[in-house]
């Protein structure tokens, strides 16, 4: 089983700012304890981070037909971008969405995703973990061992 682990503008800079919202492990944490969770499901992950839509957009496109589905965590694309929703759309692989913060108790603009009714589960909150629980989600459903909403992705 292989997953792409997509992210989104910014999050490059995890670890160094702001640790209040999105905690303090860098991004290469992050991705070295997904490998870790992968492993022990036999999950391949191949990662992306960029700050640039187009190329986002050119990442999925390229992946669709190499990755079993997605965890993505778009960062502020979730709330602008129809672009990475089309070509999330257009991958037909389900995506697990996931966000280091609770969007919901933040600001209303962040209240909205373009990404959530595709997605076939969202996680926010819990920082890091949210990964590891959209991970362990995402392969389940993968596994036809988990239940999910039909993400229209799917
Ligand atoms: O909570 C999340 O994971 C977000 O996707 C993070 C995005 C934000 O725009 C979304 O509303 C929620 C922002 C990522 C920016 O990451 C930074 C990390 C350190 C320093 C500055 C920004």
């Amino acid at each position: 089983m292989r997953i792409g682990v997509l992210n989104g503008p910014n999050l490059n800079l995890l670890g160094r700012r702001e640790p209040d919202h999105y905690g303090t492990q860098t991004l290469a944490e992050i991705e070295a304890l997904l490998v870790e969770r992968a492993e022990a499901s036999a999950a391949e992950l191949t990662f992306f981070q960029s700050n640039d839509e187009g190329d986002i957009v050119d990442w999925v496109q390229t992946n669709a037909d190499l990755v079993d589905g997605w965890l993505v965590n778009a960062a502020a694309l979730t709330h602008t971008s129809v672009a990475l929703r089309d070509a999330l759309a257009g991958s037909d692989r389900p995506f697990v969405e996931v966000h280091l913060s609770n969007i919901f108790a933040r600001e209303p603009f962040r209240h909205t995703s373009l990404l959530s009714d595709l997605a076939i589960g969202v996680i926010a909150g819990f920082r890091a973990s949210s990964y590891l629980f959209g991970l362990e989600a995402l392969v389940r459903v993968l596994q036809g061992r988990g239940e999910a909403g039909a993400g229209k992705a799917e």
